[in-house]
């Protein structure tokens, strides 16, 4: 599925310029616009999904390989390795879950603390 109105679906499609820090069939991974860690990038579902409000069991692969790509990127974007190292995942969800854009996004933020927010 695809979202004309989404922003993201307009990023994976190149119709927004983004700098990209991955792709391959079922994601796209850009840094975000407004970092909130000095290694701050979003990795994206190719497939339109809102949230994961919207999510059911038929997503859980897509879910499994999503989370297992962040620790790859993380580290081909430089965050220090684990233990020392390290990095944080959140999908913020729905409005009070302070969900900007409507489209699933796994946030991976690292680097040397401290960080602008949290
Ligand atoms: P969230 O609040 O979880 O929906 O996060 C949305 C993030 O998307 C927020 O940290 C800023 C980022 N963002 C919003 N618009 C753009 C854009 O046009 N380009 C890029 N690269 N990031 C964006």
């Amino acid at each position: 599925m695809h979202d004309p109105n989404c922003l993201f679906c307009k990023i994976v499609d190149g119709k927004i310029p983004s700098r990209k820090v991955h792709e391959d069939d079922e994601f796209f991974a850009f840094h975000d616009i407004r970092p909130a860690a000095p290694i701050h990038f979003l990795i994206v579902p190719k497939h339109h999904v809102a949230s994961m409000a919207q999510v059911t069991d038929e997503h859980a692969p897509m879910l499994g390989r999503m989370l297992a790509l962040a620790p790859r990127l993380a580290l081909q974007e430089g965050c220090n390795p684990y233990p020392d190292g390290g990095f944080r995942l959140v999908v913020n969800t729905g409005t009070e879950g302070g969900q900007e854009v409507h489209h699933l996004h796994l946030h991976v933020l690292g680097g040397p603390r401290p960080w602008a927010r949290g």
